[in-house]
């Protein structure tokens, strides 16, 4: 009998979680979780694409956003924590090693009578890019869908510094910008573009290539990075590494001089013009990586149809430039409306932008921080991801910001120290002083 009873309460277990668990999957097939940079689109396009999704498809879809700051904070939450994000935004080392790792589903571009704006308007430049994203004999093309791209570089303060002071990466050694500096928390484009600095040699005499050396995660690169950041004229300079924060440090004049993304640069220049701060942007003389950020479906996805419905809605020319205005980067969308909307001959030059928008593009009038031309091109290459080398970088740089980290707290130390001590010796003369005067 007491068996019998014991069976039937685990039937009604197992009828009761098949329930749930079959309520949840239904829940959650109309939930698309996204996992994005922070500040890095106009939030109400989100609201837009649940409404553009349930015209498209008939069905209904709620956003679940989160963010992140660091690329290897996203890739350990899918590589090790396998969570369900449905569409997320890595930059393309990252990609290339989720591709190596079979992290990445590839995107199915059939929408039916929905058009096809990720074939259509991504520009071929990053289509080419892409194809150089080195994924174990998969093209990333099919994995990944080209967001923003920029360069990284020297944001500074025209009242504070010259562009002669930042046209090199030697500027982060400068006296003049003693604990004014910011550098953005990002290891591999500090790691790679520096290196186009310390093994400028070997660059000039054709030792390595550019190209190559965005593959270099040797232990003697490794070593001339982490002396040089440790150098003390780099560390006295160095207020603090900025994962997001940089561009505000900047336009409230708190720092002088932010090594950043153009994006990031763009957006500061804009926001500080508007409160009289007059800021700029160059990229360092020795060389820069151009970075693609890309959205993917990762293989724990629980909702692919809606990914690549947001991924081919974020493709549409009028929804990149609302996200481009948003957030100051520049979109991978190379359509005439993308041209059009961006050209302005009263604050801009002409430049050669043929390789982005195509050949009638030779003379445009465009934002040279965000549509760099071909000068910067040549000085620049793309990242790669540095496979089971990645360990000992992120070692490297965690000993070169803890050493940062420890001579502040021994300052701090040291004022908090000498404030209890004057306290003591204060607290001291007062009771003496109390007791001489009761004696008398
Ligand atoms: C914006 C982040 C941009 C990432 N907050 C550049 N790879």
């Amino acid at each position: 009998m007491k068996k019998n009873i014991l069976l039937l309460f685990a039937l009604i277990c197992s009828v009761a979680f098949t329930f749930t668990s079959c309520e949840n999957d239904e829940q959650r097939a109309h939930v698309l979780k996204i996992y994005n940079w922070g500040d890095y689109i106009d939030e109400t396009i989100l609201d837009e694409f649940t409404e553009w999704y349930k015209q498209e498809t008939g069905e209904d879809v709620q956003i679940i956003y989160q963010t992140f700051d660091i690329n290897e904070v996203m890739l350990s939450k899918i590589e090790k924590g396998h969570e369900d994000y449905d569409v997320v935004c890595p930059s393309e080392y990252i990609i290339e090693r989720m591709l190596r790792n079979d992290l990445l589903l590839p995107i199915d571009k059939d929408f039916g009578n929905t058009p096809n704006y990720i074939d259509s308007n991504v520009s071929p430049y990053i289509k080419d890019c892409f194809d150089k994203i080195d994924g174990s004999g998969k093209n990333a093309n099919d994995y990944a869908v080209g967001y923003m791209w920029g360069t990284t570089g020297f944001l500074y303060n025209t009242k504070y510094v010259n562009a002669e002071d930042v046209d090199s990466w030697r500027a982060i050694e400068n006296p003049k910008l003693k604990g004014k500096l910011f550098m953005k928390d990002a290891f591999r484009d500090i790691y790679s573009t520096l290196l186009t600095m310390l093994r400028e040699d070997d660059l000039n005499s054709g030792r390595i290539t550019r190209d190559e050396l965005m593959y270099d995660a040797s232990d003697e690169s490794i070593e001339l990075v982490e002396n040089y950041l440790k150098r003390d004229e780099v560390r006295n300079n160095i207020a603090g590494w900025e994962a997001d924060f940089g561009k505000e440090e900047m336009t409230k004049e708190k720092a002088w001089v932010n090594y950043t993304w153009s994006g990031d640069a763009a957006w500061a220049i804009d926001e500080a013009a508007e409160v009289g701060v007059d800021l700029a942007y160059i990229v360092p003389k020795e060389g820069t990586n151009v970075w693609f950020d890309g959205w993917v479906i990762p293989k724990y996805a629980k909702n692919v149809k809606a990914a690549r419905y947001f991924i081919n809605f974020l493709c549409r020319s009028d929804i990149a430039v609302r996200n481009m205005d948003e957030i100051g980067y520049v979109s991978a969308i190379g359509t005439p409306e993308v041209l059009e909307e961006m050209q302005d001959s009263t604050e801009f030059a002409p430049i050669d932008a043929s390789f982005f928008f195509g050949e009638d593009a030779d003379s445009v009038c465009l934002n040279p921080v965000m549509y760099f031309g071909s000068d910067v091109i040549k000085r620049a290459a793309m990242m790669h991801d540095s496979g089971d080398r990645t360990e000992q970088m992120l070692d490297m740089w965690s000993r070169v910001k803890g050493d940062n980290a420890n001579a502040m707290t021994y300052v701090i130390i040291g004022v908090v120290a000498v404030a209890v001590i004057v306290a003591a010796v204060m607290s001291m003369l007062k009771k003496r002083k109390k007791q001489s005067r009761k004696k008398w």
